[in-house]
């Protein structure tokens, strides 16, 4: 008898453990911004509880649909209904041909749909057949899952379902992520597990993974993906490989994205399809025709290559002595009949002259000196994509001068989001503030106010795109922690809009991740707002940058100076010695400020009118130089490196204020990883201290903590195993 009972409480608890852990997983990170948590009763009133989709069905129709069920039940509790008729508040999905008869407002309607080209979308309030509804009108499907997205948004954020009115589209037709994810499913770069491609898998077996990777760009309206490193193998070509991206773009295609392959130069030259890579050797491209050919048979919308030549040792046009014109429009012929494009990228550091002197100059000058004199060069569907900083992505760079001065050429803007050099996924370091101040940065090109995110609008000529290095892997929480979440979101809001505020899309995440309760978002979009300029802080104050740790880029090492490229070592960027520190950048040095436009260029050229923020990046400097707080450059690196660490000690203090808003497992989670940034933000500062004063010969300030150890420990920390490589 006990026997049973005991068997029987098992079961129970059993069961009750089974229940537990769906509800605990909910809050893993795993749903990303897309909760749909119960509204309160307030806000329910006229938010439908049916769903009326007019018009033919389609794939985009359909995923609209799904995500409006899955997020109405979330929202109100209950499935609504997939009705044939309006009932009172439906939201009703209609494209600009299938408005209904009965509707109030069409002819108004008509008019603001035919300002919201593809992909924009229209929610208002509107009497359909007397019965008050939610419209939601585009002009394509796609646009109609946008819209569907964007209206679940805002009834997150707590907008009354009566009170959403929303116009909206995008300024650039190009808003892709790029995956830098290997066949081996490692990610270079990534700190987020695995690829999320199961490439060993693909095509036979689908995660559904994919499709809620596709309902969370959606929802943002990125609209393009490269699935593999821009480090590409010749494999990625073979026939396998093009039915495993097939299959994923099956997935992905009514979510309105597109697929896109990393192209590795050499490829028909490592099949041993070909004698030469040369690019106007004709053998070659009709190869790429007849490969451009068979994947379009298997993707028919497939959107392009990616292209990394003749950068980092990859191979490329200029070992055949062409030009980066000639490689890209080989490829874009190949592409064009299927009105495909090609990326190709502009992140080159050394001309194949200095590569062979095995000497370098200035690094951040040859992105600009080598792609500059190709403008009008190329092809109609070559785009150039030019990273975020004429270095690499670091924590601060100035905008790169490339944008602006290539009116013939549409550029694509490259941000990193995965963290490379901002703290990998253990530190926190909200990116929105950093893509703004880019975006926003004057290239006062032509004498007036051209701002970078102008320069790829087709104000300076033809229209661009961006591309964001994703950092996003098969761990739980997509991207190796939760506020590294808010990384993907603002990258995909300001691909949509690069006008929108950092804070207001902080926000924006934060309701939707936690919840739109202002006791814990006021905390939680400060911590977000402060944190990415204490990491410039603790790790490359005063526009100093590239001095990480040597290949995995993990912690401080500004004293290498042997690796086998001189401008691969982190003391040919900070100079340091006993006389100063920094890079001169002007007409004494390298004159990369001649690479901006006069105005900007006058600016930079005088440390007095650079902003402190860069001026170790412009300017190599006496340590006793007089600082505008009234501090020498010493005292002044000293005091940002430990504004830094108090910075990261107070969002971690910060943090701890939030226990009672934050479900268990996402506050713990975040309190370790803040923990783990005080630690490494305080490392970051004393290692860089430890060496700077060992090169300047100076005595602390007055009052200045002294580095825990000495220089030598800090030089001897190795790191074998760091992710990422
Ligand atoms: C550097 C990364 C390297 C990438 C390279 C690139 O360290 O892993 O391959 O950028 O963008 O910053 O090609």
């Amino acid at each position: 008898m006990q026997g049973l009972f005991g068997r029987l409480w098992a079961a129970l608890l059993l069961g009750m453990l089974l229940c537990l852990p769906t509800h605990a997983a909910a809050e893993d990170g795993y749903q990303l911004w897309l909760r749909y948590q119960p509204l309160p009763d307030a806000q329910r009133a006229q938010v439908a509880d049916s769903i009326l989709v007019l018009g033919a069905d389609s794939p985009a129709k359909g995923a609209a649909r799904a995500e409006l069920q899955r997020g109405l039940h979330g929202l109100l509790g209950k499935a609504p209904g997939i009705v044939a008729k309006a009932r009172a508040n439906s939201v009703v999905l209609a494209r600009g041909a299938e408005l209904p008869a009965g509707l109030d407002a069409a002819s108004a309607v008509r008019e603001q749909l035919g300002k919201l080209g593809d992909e924009g979308y229209l929610v208002r309030r509107a009497k359909l057949d007397g019965l008050p509804v939610t419209l939601v009108a585009a002009n394509t499907d796609t646009g109609l899952l946008y819209g569907s997205f964007a209206w679940l948004r805002e009834l997150q954020l707590g907008t009354g379902a009566d009170r959403v009115a929303l116009a909206s589209k995008p300024a650039l037709p190009l808003r892709v992520l790029n995956h830098w994810d290997n066949l081996d499913r490692s990610v270079e770069r990534g700190y987020a597990g695995q690829s999320i491609w199961n490439w060993w898998e693909l095509p036979h077996i689908i995660d559904p993974r994919y499709t809620d990777y596709a309902r969370a760009n959606a929802s943002l309206g990125i609209n393009g993906t490269v699935l593999n490193n821009v480090n590409s193998k010749a494999e990625v070509l073979g026939a396998p490989f093009i039915a495993k991206a097939a299959a994923i773009a099956d997935v992905l295609r009514p979510y309105g994205i597109r697929v896109y392959l990393s192209v590795r130069w050499s490829t028909p030259l490592e099949m041993k399809q070909t004698k030469t890579a040369d690019p106007l050797d004709p053998e070659v491209a009709a190869w790429w025709k007849n490969k451009a050919d068979e994947i379009y048979r298997t993707i028919p919308d497939f959107g392009g290559f990616l292209v990394k030549a003749n950068s980092e040792g990859q191979p490329g046009p200029q070992d055949y002595r062409r030009n980066h014109a000639d490689g890209a429009n080989m490829l874009a012929r190949a592409v064009a009949p299927h009105k495909g494009i090609v990326m190709w990228r502009a992140f080159v550091y050394a001309s194949p002259e200095e590569s062979k002197a095995g000497k370098a100059h200035d690094r951040a000058v040859e992105g600009y000196d080598q792609f500059i004199p190709l403008d009008g060069k190329f092809d109609d569907n070559v785009l150039v994509q030019v990273k975020n900083g004429a270095i690499d992505f670091q924590p601060r760079e100035p905008a790169h001068p490339m944008f602006g001065a290539m009116p013939k050429t549409p550029l694509i803007m490259e941000f990193q989001i995965t963290k490379e050099y901002l703290g990998f996924a253990t530190h926190l370091a909200y990116l929105g503030p950093m893509f703004q101040e880019t975006l926003e940065f004057d290239t006062r090109i032509g004498g007036s106010k051209v701002t970078v995110a102008d320069t790829i609008q087709g104000k300076q000529g033809r229209v661009g795109g961006i591309a964001g290095v994703a950092n996003i892997g098969a761990s739980r929480s997509w991207s190796g922690s939760i506020f590294d979440q808010s990384n993907w979101y603002v990258y995909g809001r300001m691909a949509w809009d690069q006008g929108l505020d950092s804070r207001a899309v902080a926000r924006e995440w934060a309701a939707q991740t936690f919840s739109p309760e202002p006791k814990l978002l006021d905390p939680v979009v400060n911590i977000m707002m402060r944190s990415r300029e204490a990491v410039v802080d603790y790790m490359t104050p005063l526009g100093l940058n590239h001095v990480m740790g040597s290949s995995h880029h993990h912690g401080p090492a500004p004293w290498v100076d042997n690796l086998e490229r001189a401008d691969w070592n982190p003391i040919y960027y900070h100079r340091a010695a006993r006389d100063g520190i920094g890079f001169d950048r002007t007409a004494s040095g390298s004159n990369a400020v001649a690479q901006y436009a006069p105005e900007v260029a006058r600016r930079f050229a005088d440390p007095k009118t650079t902003p402190p923020e860069l001026l170790l990046w412009f300017h190599r400097l006496p340590w006793d130089y007089r600082m505008p707080s009234g501090r020498t450059l010493w005292e002044e690196l000293v005091t940002r490196y430990d504004h830094g660490v108090a910075e990261a000690a107070a969002m971690q203090a910060e943090w701890q204020g939030l226990k009672p808003f934050v479900d268990a497992e996402r506050f713990a989670d975040t309190a370790q990883r803040l923990a783990q940034q005080h630690v490494e933000a305080q490392w970051w500062r004393d290692a860089s201290i430890a060496y700077f004063q060992d090169r300047s010969g100076l005595p602390l300030p007055a009052g200045v903590r002294k580095p825990a150890h000495s220089l030598e420990h800090y030089k001897s920390i190795r790191f074998p195993y760091a992710p990422g490589i």
